[in-house]
């Protein structure tokens, strides 16, 4: 029996303590599983909150790796939600500030809709945040066969060096 990888894109995110510690540190800790190899990372990016707007600005960052496929999407949920207990988040609101959170973006031939996982996420082709860094590190990707800029044509978004704003 060999080894057989697929490619999972994560989107890491934080607006309370240090920022981009906490990214560094959730991206640490995805790769110490060992079912789990980083391949590529974007920049760090500093975005204007979406869904609910009076709270700090989220430092942003997309992640792939690949991952053993014998790994089940819910099993991979399991991972990240305990990494996000483990950096102490706390689920008082919904959309509110958080130390770690971290989205399954895209699990290579995955699709799947649960009331708790939904791949691809759900809100991957409304939100600039999650879409420029994926640009930027999967140019070629597509998503339900369009390409990234044929979602980012269609949002209100403004790219500033590694600021994103989005009305
Ligand atoms: N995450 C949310 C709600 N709003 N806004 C930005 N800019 N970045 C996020 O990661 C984010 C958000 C819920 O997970
Ligand atoms: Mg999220
Ligand atoms: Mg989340």
């Amino acid at each position: 029996m060999g080894f057989d990888y697929k490619f999972v894109y994560f989107c890491l995110g934080s607006n309370l303590g240090d920022p981009v510690l906490n990214l560094g540190q959730g991206l640490e800790l995805l790769d110490q599983a060992k079912f789990l190899m980083l391949s590529q990372k974007s920049k760090i990016y500093w975005t204007e909150p979406q869904e609910k707007l009076d709270q700090p600005w989220f430092a942003n960052q997309v992640v792939k790796f690949y991952i053993s496929s014998h790994i089940k999407p819910q099993e991979l949920l399991h991972y990240v939600l305990d990494i996000e207990r483990q950096m102490g988040r706390e689920r008082k609101q919904r959309y509110g500030p958080r130390t770690m959170d971290i989205d399954i973006l895209l699990y290579e031939g995955q699709t799947l809709a649960t009331p708790t996982l939904t791949i691809p996420h759900p809100k991957l082709t409304k939100r600039a945040f999650v879409l420029v860094p994926l640009k930027e590190i999967a140019p070629d990707l597509l998503i339900e066969n369009k390409s990234i800029d044929f979602y980012l044509s269609k949002l209100n978004y403004n790219v500033i060096e590694n600021k994103i704003w989005q009305s």
